[in-house]
């Protein structure tokens, strides 16, 4: 399908005279929309955390979280600027919540996840219900379901955003809306998601037809505790270390219908096997540090760096001590789809 199609003037006066009727011959394009393998615009890059906190703090200086609704930088892919998009189908960005501020309530079609980098104390409120949030914790915010933040604590909060944004604009779907006031009347108390969804039981008839997670919020402590369980039996998978998925404890898929979430360790020293695979990858160290070959490049990574992993690169971990990383992707649609593919190399 490679093969360039020859030029005549006969076919180029075909092709104009069809250009003006909204026509266009496929065999001068074939190529480049049916690939033998995926070719994305995507670049792998990483940004250093302490660099965003820096210009996060001036514009913490020009605007406030108010007025801008979100006070977010967006990690803009270098191969994909202008388009808001970390990867072809995924937004990233970074928030800040200073003390006393509060981003006002709205919902929209779009999902989102938080995964908090710094800060203590600061709150989110998803749907009546608010949560703290700790360093390491995942939340999840689904679609069309109220959220607004807030930060009563004495330290500023930034966390990671990860939203559906690009899938949306592709199927131009996308609602949004508004509140009268800034924060959502709470209806519920705090941790009533997690006390009822996260402790291995079930309403005996629960018959839910929403497809995200009733918990929105994972705590990082119970997240570290299950890697450091399985670490006590060294179950290293040579390509991910040890690596576990979020998941939805009605029914056992990902959390987020559109975005999948990880969380793996890597013990000090590891170095993983290479492995690649369709879904485009936001990775975000938490603990620990080391390095991870993307292509032929190398990037190095400590606590609150963020770096991506185009479609069907090669990429190997390295890690110097024990390190833990978060990471979300596109997975669940790919594997709904069928398109999901993964190469272990020979691991
Ligand atoms: C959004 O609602 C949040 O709720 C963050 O914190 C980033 C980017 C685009 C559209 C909506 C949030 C967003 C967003």
């Amino acid at each position: 399908m490679d093969n360039a199609i020859q030029k005549t003037p006969e076919r180029e006066s075909f092709y104009r005279k069809i250009d003006g009727e909204n026509l266009s011959a496929l065999w001068n394009v074939m190529g480049d929309l049916i690939t033998p393998e995926p070719k994305s615009a995507c670049r792998p890059h990483l940004w250093k955390f302490d660099d965003i906190r820096a210009y996060m703090m001036e514009a913490g200086k020009l605007i406030t979280a108010k007025e801008a609704e979100r006070r977010v930088l967006v990690l803009e892919n270098p191969g994909l600027r202008g388009q808001s998009k970390v990867t072809t189908s995924l937004y990233a960005g970074v928030q800040m919540v200073m003390p006393g501020e509060v981003a006002p309530a709205h919902r929209h079609s779009q999902s989102a996840l938080r995964f908090v980098l710094e800060g203590e104390g600061a709150h989110t409120a998803v749907d009546g219900e608010r949560t703290m949030m700790a360093p390491g914790d995942f939340v999840i915010t689904p679609s069309m379901k109220w959220h607004d933040h807030g930060n009563q604590a004495s330290e500023p909060m930034f966390w990671l955003d990860g939203l559906d944004i690009p899938m949306v604009q592709f199927f131009d779907a996308s609602f949004a809306e508004g509140l009268e006031e800034d924060e959502q009347k709470v209806t519920r108390p705090v941790g009533d998601s997690f006390a009822r969804y996260g402790r291995n039981l079930l309403p005996v008839d629960l018959k839910r037809t929403a497809k995200a997670s009733p918990i929105f919020n994972y705590p990082y402590s119970y997240t570290r505790e299950a890697l450091e369980a399985a670490k006590a039996h060294d179950e290293w998978d040579a390509c991910h270390g040890l690596k576990l998925r979020f998941s939805n404890p009605v029914t056992g898929d990902f959390a987020m219908p559109t975005i999948g979430t990880f969380i793996q360790l890597l013990p000090n020293g590891f170095k993983t096997a290479r492995y690649r695979s369709t879904d485009a990858t936001v990775f975000a160290p938490i603990e620990g540090r080391g390095r991870s070959r993307i292509g032929d490049q190398t990037f190095e990574w400590g606590p609150r760096d963020l770096f991506v992993v185009p479609s069907w690169q090669w990429v190997t971990h390295e890690s110097d001590e024990d390190a833990v990383l978060f990471s979300f992707s596109d997975r669940p649609v790919q594997q709904k789809l069928d398109l999901f593919r993964e190469d272990r190399g020979n691991a």
